[in-house]
């Protein structure tokens, strides 16, 4: 299933994510994001991961996003290609630490793809095109994914939407939990039983099914009523960590 893991990797968090890319010009305070990233370590440990922590990285400020530079599928690690010129060194650390996880890593070494614009449901993948995802990126893994026996659609992320998770995650089998942005895409309607969020709760779309538990980020009412009558919820503060895009899943790749 989508959703059932064991593992996870996670960056220890570095100084410099105050000044993290931000799409609303904002700068975290560092002693806030302490305790909002040491609360989100303990919830995935609450869902029964064993995580890799892996060293923090002063020179790369958005480097406990470890989602973006790296897709897990089946036993294989897949470096990607971020596309901001801030983040694109990333790939070459994480593959050096995390290779001996995996039996195979395979690398897309044209256009651009970060992983917050891959969506997995089991042996499908939804890539977003966005501004840090490109044509070329997203058939670059395509062609790989399919080797690995993978099936592939790609899709437009809505206007002003970082990436194509920002606003939408898996939630159960074929389930996707969506900001009503993402509810108007027609590929999705056509293809899966979507949640829809109202307008202002757009931050809850991101949340991260593992397990039986659902991490859901902290503060959005009518998100956690609708979500808690079905799942099982583990309430997660990122409001500090969220002025510089963060949501749920990109703060640990999980296998
Ligand atoms: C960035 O703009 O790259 C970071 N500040 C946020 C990345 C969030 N990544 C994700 O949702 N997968």
């Amino acid at each position: 299933m989508a959703y059932n893991f064991n593992n996870a990797i996670i960056r220890k968090l570095n100084k410099s994510i105050q000044n993290g890319l931000s799409s609303k010009n904002l700068h975290p305070q560092y002693k806030i994001v302490i305790n909002e990233h040491s609360n989100y370590i303990k919830a995935i440990k609450e869902a029964g991961l064993k995580i890799n922590l892996l060293e923090p990285l002063e020179k790369y400020p958005d480097s406990i996003f470890v989602e973006d530079p790296a897709l897990i599928y089946k036993s294989n690690i897949i470096i990607l290609n971020p596309f901001d010129q801030t983040r694109n060194g990333e790939k070459d650390i994480i593959k050096e630490e995390i290779k001996h996880l995996f039996d195979n890593i395979l690398l897309v070494e044209n256009g651009f793809v970060e992983g917050g614009d891959i969506l997995n449901l089991n042996n499908h993948f939804i890539i977003g095109l966005s501004n840090r995802t490109n044509k070329e990126g997203a058939e670059n893994l395509s062609n790989i994914l399919k080797k690995l026996g993978a099936t592939v659609d790609v899709c437009m992320t809505p206007d002003n939407i970082l990436h194509f998770k920002s606003e939408c995650s898996v939630i159960d089998d074929d389930v996707i939990l969506v900001s009503y942005k993402m509810a108007k895409l027609d590929y999705l309607k056509s293809n899966y039983d979507l949640i829809e969020l109202p307008i202002g709760e757009e931050g809850a779309s991101n949340s991260l099914r593992i397990n039986d538990k659902l991490l859901l980020p902290d503060g959005f009412i009518r998100a956690e009523e609708i979500l808690s009558k079905k799942y099982n919820i583990i309430k997660v503060k990122v409001n500090e960590i969220a002025k510089v895009d963060a949501g749920l899943s990109c703060m640990s790749l999980r296998w």
